[in-house]
């Protein structure tokens, strides 16, 4: 039996919270699982709030550490070396790394080398899931990384999701939750906001200003609590009417991001990590996919409604939403969505988790190319 005890995860943050996020939710997942986790990351500043102790060490199973150590033969030289390398999102390994692991042929371990890559329901990725990719140059020319790509389909590499996360939702008192950070809910639909800076972010307001049943808006920190201040949105107000209220929230842990999720009748979330989390949520949400320059997240985006069967009134939301083509929002009917936001997790739900389909993939890479290097 081959071991894939030890993993050694690497993160390089290039914008926002979505890398860390990810890796430290795989790094956590893995160590649920009964790995021993090193998270090499240049910018662990997140995790302070995301994951309190994360930092001191304080969660079972999971070392985070200095991007920069990971080049200090020092530092590698007092480590057990780790059976599987995951650089996540196309972060190079450090040449310092490499050479260290692979300066003695003969002594050198096999370890699983993965490059996880961004989460797209786009063919490229079912089709590019689990190919070898030969390193042609640099310390380790002549090993082989693998692509993992997540997904939504059995083809793919999945979704994180973690052993415990059903009983934790099925034991969700959302009125308890809401009091205890000080929300005070008076019935109201709750709807969080996560958001970048969408277009259609005032013409949404409106309607909610304008409906009968009053909205309560749960802002997150960062650029959503920006953008509804920019808009002129004190807390406990809009500007001059009775139909919405908004709380500005703190930061959030990520379990209680999750908490967050399952509180609200409507979830505009962003980013790779909080639509995967929303689909979890089981409710009715719009996602505002992190824009690329050349509109590349158009096709994405599409993408993720065919595979999720979408119906029409949940493409035109997140076409106005993500300001594709000018499209106008639409009257939201979000009750409408219920139904299919459920389906859409069962589904999903039915089929294997990220973490599962990620260390049977290491398992069999491990015992493919056993105990030396394949090409060494
Ligand atoms: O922050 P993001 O916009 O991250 C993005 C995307 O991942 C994108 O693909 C990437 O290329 C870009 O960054 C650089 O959205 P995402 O992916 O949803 O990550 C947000 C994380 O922050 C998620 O793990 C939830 C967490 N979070 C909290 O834990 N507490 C909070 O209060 C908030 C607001 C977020």
């Amino acid at each position: 039996m081959v071991s894939d005890k030890r993993w050694d995860i690497f993160c390089q943050v290039i914008d926002n919270y979505g890398d860390i996020g990810i890796c430290w939710r795989l790094a956590a997942d893995l160590a649920d699982r009964g790995r021993e986790v090193r998270l090499w990351v240049d910018d662990p500043s997140a995790l302070q709030w995301m994951a309190p102790g994360a930092l001191q060490g304080q969660r079972r199973g999971v070392s985070v550490r200095p991007w920069q150590q990971a080049g200090d033969p020092a530092v590698l030289a007092a480590l057990e070396p780790a059976d599987t390398w995951v650089e996540a999102f196309g972060c190079e390994l450090p040449d310092a790394f490499l050479a260290h692991h692979l300066r003695d042929d003969a002594n050198a371990l096999a370890p699983a080398w993965i490059n996880l890559e961004y989460l797209t329901a786009e063919s490229y990725a079912e089709r590019a899931h689990r190919l070898p990719s030969p390193v042609m140059q640099g310390p380790a020319q002549g090993c082989t990384k693998h692509f993992f790509y997540p997904g939504f389909t059995p083809a793919s590499g999945g979704l994180l999701r973690e052993p415990d996360l059903g009983q934790r939702q099925a034991g969700f008192d959302r009125a308890h939750w809401l009091a205890d950070k000080g929300i005070a809910w008076h019935g109201e639909q709750l709807v969080s906001l996560f958001c970048y800076e969408p277009a259609a972010l005032a013409g949404l307001l409106a309607q909610w200003q304008a409906q009968e049943r009053p909205t309560r808006l749960l802002v997150t920190s960062g650029r959503a609590a920006a953008a509804i201040r920019a808009l002129g949105l004190m807390p406990g107000d809009g500007p001059d009417s009775h139909g919405l209220v908004v709380d500005f929230l703190p930061t959030l842990t990520q379990p209680d991001f999750d908490h967050l999720l399952w509180a609200c009748d409507l979830n505009l979330v962003r980013g790779e990590d909080s639509v995967v989390r929303a689909l979890w949520a089981g409710k009715p949400f719009i996602w505002q996919i992190y824009p690329q320059h050349d509109d590349a997240h158009h096709a994405k985006l599409n993408a993720f409604l065919d595979v999720l069967d979408a119906p029409a009134s949940v493409r035109s939301a997140h076409a106005a939403w993500n300001g594709i083509d000018g499209a106008a929002l639409p009257l939201l009917d979000v009750a409408a969505w219920a139904l299919w936001a459920m389906q859409a997790r069962q589904r999903l739900w039915e089929q294997p988790d990220l973490g599962t389909r990620l260390t049977e993939f290491v398992g069999s890479i491990r015992s493919r190319i056993g105990p030396t290097y394949e090409s060494r």
